[in-house]
């Protein structure tokens, strides 16, 4: 079949990359029918012939104005689609767009009209930002992953301070993995300009960003940097409930602990 990716390694690579997580989040239990969706910046691939490609869809409204965006590609999770059908083929489960010289507006080039996930002005929202900042990331991630929800529904860790210093203090890696840790966003109604917003204010300052009652976004270099980042949270939040199943409350590393780790390390505080 003609596809976008067809004599395109480098491409190809980071959509197989893109693919290998879809499947990790299924695995995991963190992709619900067509729970999650992701985004992943890739106009470094794009050469004169995608380019000059027409678009197979009208000019979509993103919902919001992002300058940073003029001319940039992105691949998109499809809506309604599967985790686990994307994890087989990227390019049936989702599609590659165009964002238009306004920067509201988008138009699908490749390779089915695949309309991009409900989540789309949140994600690109933080691609704005991403570029905006030189930081290099390329890649959002939003997932349900089960311990890290779980803990949401509970008023005593929607704090992101005390819920960070929790995760952190479960297992060294968490800190040396995840250094500016977790921050949370209080319940909005799924693909709201409201959640975007204050999830775009909490990935400023945290490596990872909880919705309460909902799931967590994640942004990174590359969709495997992202998808690590998720892990290693919620393996923190998976020990925490695990001491809880044995009955007790797990004591974590001592603050001093924690912040010897941050010491050796020379872990950043901030992106
Ligand atoms: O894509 O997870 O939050 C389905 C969702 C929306
Ligand atoms: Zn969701």
């Amino acid at each position: 079949m003609k596809s976008i990716l067809n004599n395109r390694p480098a491409l190809k690579a980071a959509l197989d990359e893109v693919a290998e997580v879809a499947g990790y989040l299924w695995q995991k239990g963190w992709a619900e029918r067509n729970g999650g969706n992701l985004t992943l910046n890739i106009t470094e691939f794009i050469d004169d012939e995608i380019k000059a490609m027409p678009a197979i869809s009208g000019v979509l409204p993103i919902g919001v104005t992002l300058p940073n965006l003029k001319g940039c590609y992105f691949y998109c999770k499809g809506t309604g689609k599967r985790m686990r059908d994307l994890a087989r083929d990227p390019m049936a489960a989702g599609s590659v767009v165009r964002i238009l010289d306004d920067c509201a507006s988008y138009e699908i080039i490749a390779d089915l009209p695949v309309m991009p996930t409900s989540e789309l002005p949140s994600h690109l929202s933080l691609q704005d930002y991403m570029l905006g900042c030189g930081c290099g990331y390329k890649a959002t991630l939003h997932t349900h992953p089960i311990e890290l929800v779980a803990m949401s529904h509970s008023k005593e860790y929607l704090d992101s301070e005390r819920l960070t210093q929790i995760l952190w203090s479960m297992i060294p890696e968490t800190l040396a993995f995840a250094p500016l840790g977790i921050g949370v966003v209080p319940y909005a109604l799924p693909s709201s300009v409201e959640l975007a917003d204050a999830t775009l204010e909490q990935i400023k300052r945290y490596d990872v960003v909880l919705w309460e009652k909902h799931g967590t976004v994640a942004v990174g270099p590359d969709m495997m940097e992202a998808f690590d980042q998720t892990d290693v949270l919620n393996k923190a939040a998976n020990i925490f409930m695990t001491a809880k199943n044995f009955g007790f409350t797990a004591e974590g590393m001592t603050p001093e602990s924690v912040q010897e780790i941050r010491t050796v390390f020379n872990l950043p505080t901030h992106r």
